[in-house]
């Protein structure tokens, strides 16, 4: 059993996802973690209720799930138009994914994102007590540290950014980007995916704050902020078992069943522009064209469930996705075989667990993206007598990690399709040799080892704030 953090967990997220059963039910990994934490140090989790009322109020909803309290507010919808389909997800998400092209910049969404910022403060506020310590999450609530700090709260405060920092020259195109940097100051620590996040965030603050880096130690004028990189595992364990499940095992039968020998290729991800979808299609359609002894030996397998329907550059992948799959489709298959099975929808962990074990090789092709978690589960669901192979991007936050991948350029067709012809020519003693040093990085580096060297980060800079 790993020690229990001494201070009381105050989690804050844009949405929060209490447990739904014992062992997690099919609550994704993060989630899974961050429950633990709250369990065993009585710690709360705030976030938006994901209702709407038409006059903001402020009241708090408690609740009690599986030894998790959960404390919710609802928001008016022009907090969900400028908040969180505005400013989070129309200017910041884009322009950290380095799509300056779909980034849009109203100051209506700023003071959406504001307010919302705002109100979490107020109403979280009487909730923090003594030394609790206050772990708030991702692009949504960057400001929220500040605005606790001008309320008077003296606690320890940490912020994680769950997807990638811009380089500083791209970041220079947001308004009021250096207002908003500047809140990252209030926070005691600061956690990214990667070096290369972290690198860029250091590059920020010397240029256009001049600013200092000594270590972990980032100083502004009087302010100092330790900024670590701190990238985020999978339940490993629990997703090894998931893999053995009874459900899982039936999931793997029913695959090889319909794949009627086939060889698989595996995507799964959320149907966002970042993950790259377009140009995987592009790169296998590129293998089909050139490997024409491969046809109806191979197909894809793409499982996309859509998100942020609400965002129209979300709903122009979609049909983009849509158009591709079928021209591809429409140019390979034959009355017995079908190149791509495109589905959108999620399936249950287990379930996603045992396609995962069934497919040869796996694909994991974001054009960005701040970790990527599919890329661990793909191996952690692998048979150890005989991996697949996985195929990652080099600008997945996972590639500093599983750099025993194939790793590849997403951006190029001709490098996705040698990719997979190398994948599946690929001898048992090379796959396995790759696989266990990714499956040793995902053991090793899990979500509970991520969760303490943040904790203990946050918990270390206390102490050294106060020596
Ligand atoms: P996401 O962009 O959502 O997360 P990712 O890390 O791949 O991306 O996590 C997706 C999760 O959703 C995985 O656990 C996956 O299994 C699950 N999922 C996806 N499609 C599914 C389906 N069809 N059915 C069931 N489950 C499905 C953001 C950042 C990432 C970062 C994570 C965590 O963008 O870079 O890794 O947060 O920090």
């Amino acid at each position: 059993m790993e020690q229990c953090p001494m201070s009381r967990l105050i989690i804050i997220s844009n949405r929060v996802q209490p447990p739904t059963g014992e062992g997690g039910g099919n609550q994704g990994g993060l989630a899974v973690a961050l429950s633990a934490a709250l369990r065993e140090s009585s710690g709360i989790w705030f976030g938006w209720s994901g209702e709407t009322v038409d006059e903001f109020t402020g009241k708090i909803d408690f609740q009690r799930n599986f030894g998790v309290t959960t404390a919710t507010i609802d928001l008016e919808p022009q907090d969900l138009d400028e908040y969180y389909n505005g400013y989070a997800n129309r200017t910041l998400w884009p322009l950290f994914h380095y799509r300056i092209d779909l980034a849009e910049f109203e100051s209506g969404f700023a003071e959406g994102y504001e307010r919302v910022n705002q109100r979490f403060a107020d109403t979280l506020e009487p909730l923090i007590e003594g030394d609790d310590l206050v772990w708030v999450h991702d692009y949504h609530l960057f400001p929220l540290g500040a605005r606790l700090r001008e309320k008077g709260i003296r606690n320890r405060i940490g912020f994680f950014l769950h997807i990638p920092w811009p380089p500083y020259r791209l970041l220079l195109s947001l308004p009021n980007h250096r207002e908003l940097v500047e809140t990252l100051l209030a926070y005691d620590v600061v956690g990214f995916q990667t070096r290369d996040a972290l690198e860029c965030f250091h590059d920020y603050v010397r240029n256009e704050l001049g600013g200092t880096i000594d270590g972990n130690r980032v100083t502004v004028g009087d302010h100092s902020v330790t900024a670590i990189a701190c990238p985020i595992g999978i339940d490993a364990d629990n997703f090894v078992e998931a893999s053995q499940s009874a459900a899982a095992r039936y999931a793997h039968y029913r695959m090889r069943q319909s794949t009627n020998g086939r060889d698989m290729i595996i995507g799964v991800d959320r149907l966002d522009y970042s993950k790259g979808l377009e140009e995987r299609f592009l790169g296998y359609e590129r293998y089909l064209s050139s490997n024409a002894g491969q046809h109806g030996e191979v197909f894809l397998l793409q499982i996309a469930p859509p998100s942020r329907g609400d965002v129209q550059s979300y709903q122009e992948i979609r049909s983009s996705l849509d158009a591709l799959s079928g021209r591809i489709n429409g140019a390979f298959a034959d009355v017995e075989w079908v190149p791509i099975r495109y589905v959108n929808r999620g399936y249950p962990r287990d379930k996603l667990a045992g396609i995962y074990r069934a497919a040869k090789v796996g694909l994991v092709t974001p054009l960005r993206d701040g970790m990527n978690l599919v890329a661990k589960e793909y191996v952690a669901a692998q048979d150890p007598e005989d991996p697949g192979v996985l195929i990652l991007s080099r600008f997945a936050g996972a590639a500093e990690q599983l750099t025993d991948a194939l790793l590849i350029n997403p951006h190029s067709p001709e490098d996705i399709c040698d990719a997979i012809a190398q994948a599946l020519a690929m001898p048992l003693e090379e796959r396995q040799a790759r696989w266990r040093a990714c499956m040793d990085n995902v053991m090793s580096q899990d979500v509970v080892w991520w969760r303490k060297r943040f904790t203990d980060a946050l918990e270390g800079a206390a102490a050294a704030a106060a020596a």
